[in-house]
């Protein structure tokens, strides 16, 4: 029996930074939800939702997830980019939802079932110097994660991607205007290995530790960071330089054994088959609501496993617990799944989105209620007005503009 799609809206509401929320209803009675959340480019995934695909959604049967993913997709003309797909995203998580709620079903259920017992998850640990990063790394050992990702200030450089005054909630988007750090390769090259060194002195080999280089290094240093790390064992270093020029990768997979993540960027599976298919990375993560929704991410893992390629889906703060929830029912019913990032929201985020996953030592759990578990207060959401919120830039020392 077809289930008609009544009516569908877009939820915008800042409870500590902004969230993009789309709501489809059905002539049952049940709803779903999706994130379509785009940070610092927010308004425009707002727009394509409300201006292009809720005029096209209503009326539809919400049973056919496939056949409207590929009416937006291929049916638009225009495919790909992070806009559009975070917007194709929002509907395909919304339709999800509905259809395991209907089925009275968490939804891993309908996506073959779990294949583990839960999600491994990792926390971020940042601090001005190294001793501070190191500070946290004990805090998030003792909240019982088996994962963590460790940034930190460099000296001589007033500010760095990864490190914040707010530690356990770190938010990169600071201002109304895009702020502006400065970067220097040498600087950071000299100074990390020595983060890495000390923490494997202090807390031994039983933990994970990743990194994220966010696009900065060229692909001749990429590898000889990669190389100058290997010692440590890193579960992986993340974007070590940026990828659309994809044939770098092969230069740095010549030189380390260090394990390589890409994908936090990336909107389809184009962006990620080459690397996936010339194995020239270790962990692919694209998320459920840059890269098209639950259906395309399954694509992708589908892909990656043939290739012994693991998922490490994103999962910084500006995902919102919906996208978290649905990306915990992809990670327990994928194969190939690796690791999932977990940066937690502040509690005026979680009021807004009750959610059934639950963490417990160094993993987190996506519950058993009908659907991905995770809902939204509207009237709650309604106190917290859109305010708009940039990422910052990264430029050099004399002033060229850099990827930050
Ligand atoms: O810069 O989510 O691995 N995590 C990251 C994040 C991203 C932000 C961008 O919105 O690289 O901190
Ligand atoms: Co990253």
């Amino acid at each position: 029996m077809p289930v008609k799609i009544t009516q569908a809206k877009v939820i915008v509401t800042c409870p500590d930074r902004n969230f993009v929320t789309l709501k489809i209803e059905t002539d049952e009675g049940i709803y779903g939800i999706g994130d379509a959340t785009l940070n610092g480019r927010e308004l425009a995934v707002v727009s394509y939702l409300e201006d292009h695909l809720i005029p096209c959604l209503i009326g539809r049967d919400a049973n056919q997830i496939e056949d409207i993913w590929q009416y937006f997709y291929r049916g638009a003309y225009w495919r790909r980019g992070p806009v559009t797909m975070s917007a194709i995203a929002a509907v395909d998580t919304a339709l999800w939802d509905i259809k395991a709620k209907k089925a009275k079903l968490p939804l891993y259920e309908l996506l073959g079932g779990k294949c583990r017992e839960g999600v491994m998850v990792y926390g971020h640990a940042n601090g001005q110097d190294i001793s501070e990063t190191l500070e946290e790394v004990s805090k998030y050992i003792e909240l019982g994660y088996k994962a963590i990702r460790l940034q930190t200030g460099i000296p001589g450089l007033k500010s760095t991607y990864g490190v914040s005054k707010d530690k356990m909630f770190y938010e990169p988007a600071d201002a109304n205007l895009p702020s502006e750090n400065i970067w220097s390769t040498a600087k950071y090259l000299k100074h990390t290995p020595k983060l890495f060194d000390k923490a494997r002195e202090k807390f031994g080999f039983d933990h994970h530790f990743l990194h994220d280089i966010h696009h900065r290094l060229t692909p001749i240093e990429a590898a000889k960071f990669g190389k100058s790390v290997e010692d440590y064992n890193l579960f992986w270093m993340e974007d070590p330089t940026p990828a659309e020029n994809q044939e770098a990768l092969r230069l740095i997979r010549e030189h380390t054994t260090t394990p390589i993540a890409i994908g936090e960027i990336f909107n389809t599976i184009y962006d990620a088959k080459d690397l996936i298919q010339n194995q020239l990375i270790d962990y692919i993560r694209t998320t459920v609501v840059h890269a098209g929704g639950i259906s395309h991410l399954r694509k992708i893992a589908a892909l990656a496993e043939l290739y012994q390629v693991r998922t490490g889906s994103h999962g910084a703060t500006d995902l919102s617990p919906v996208c978290m929830g649905a990306a915990l029912h992809f990670d327990i019913s994928v194969s190939n799944f690796g690791i999932q990032e977990y940066m937690r929201h502040t509690d005026k985020t979680d009021d807004v989105f009750p959610h059934s996953y639950t963490f417990k030592e160094g993993m987190l759990y996506p519950g058993d209620v009908p659907g991905h578990g995770v809902d939204i207060d509207e009237e709650l959401a309604a106190k917290y007005p859109y305010q708009p919120a940039y990422l910052p830039v990264n430029r050099l020392e004399d002033g060229t503009m850099w990827s930050w």
